[in-house]
């Protein structure tokens, strides 16, 4: 069973993307537990507010460090974590292979950054992992962690119906996935490839990997540097 605690000033715009497919059967089959925590309750102050003026000026607040701190403590005092994790526009790019090693984890914590960002201290003391879903920028964190939960989740052993679909994603072999048809054989003049009518299963491993060579060189060759 993995559990994932996510430190956000958003919890209910993580909700829905938790609540439904692979992630709402993972966590009703018993594989994965979720917990939202809202930073507003770890306020230091009655109105609730977490953030301030950046130091040296400029536009955009900072998230203080005083709430973080005490959100992360509290939930680290009941359990430790292989990985706290700050999603952030500046951390390392989310590949492929950090979802596999995270899959394996039993206690994830993520943190969601808003505003301008968290102070700075809250990184150097705390944050084990920094990851960026891509080179543009997010309004929050929120939607990037949603996004790292899915990419983490449906890896987990016993997660998906079919334990070999994971295996034969894209990039799982570092290679995009082939393409794939179904019924009807033929539409609108365009057939599906006889070879995947032949019955043939060698032939067919054999013109799918192939496909994925070639899509991959044309659209990703990126990956085939290494
Ligand atoms: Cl993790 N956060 C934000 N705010 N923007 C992003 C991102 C994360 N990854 C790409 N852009």
């Amino acid at each position: 069973m993995m559990r994932v605690d996510i430190i956000t000033l958003l919890p209910e715009l993580l909700e829905s993307p938790f609540g439904a497919s692979i992630i709402k059967r993972a966590q009703d089959k018993g594989h994965l537990q979720i917990y939202l925590h809202n930073l507003r309750d770890f306020s230091d102050n009655k109105h609730r507010n977490v953030d301030d003026y950046q130091y040296g000026g400029g536009a955009g607040m900072v998230i203080r460090v005083e709430p973080i701190s005490k959100a992360i403590e509290s939930l680290q005092n009941e359990r430790a974590y292989d990985e706290i994790i700050y999603m952030t526009p500046d951390g390392e790019l989310l590949e492929q292979t950090t979802c596999n090693q995270l899959s394996l984890a039993e206690n994830i914590l993520i943190l969601c950054g808003h505003y301008k960002g968290i102070d700075e201290r809250i990184r150097e003391l705390y944050i084990t992992k920094e990851i960026s879903i891509g080179s543009y920028v997010l309004s929050g964190g929120e939607l990037a962690a949603s996004i790292l939960v899915d990419a983490v989740v449906r890896l987990i052993p016993g997660v998906l119906n079919d334990e070999t679909s994971a295996l034969t994603d894209s990039f799982q072999d570092g290679l995009l996935a082939p393409p794939v048809y179904t019924r009807p054989p033929e539409f609108k003049g365009l057939k599906v490839p006889q070879v995947l009518l032949s019955g043939n299963p060698k032939e067919v491993d054999a013109w799918r990997e192939v496909q994925a060579l070639q899509k991959t060189k044309t659209k990703r060759p990126d990956l085939l540097k290494d």
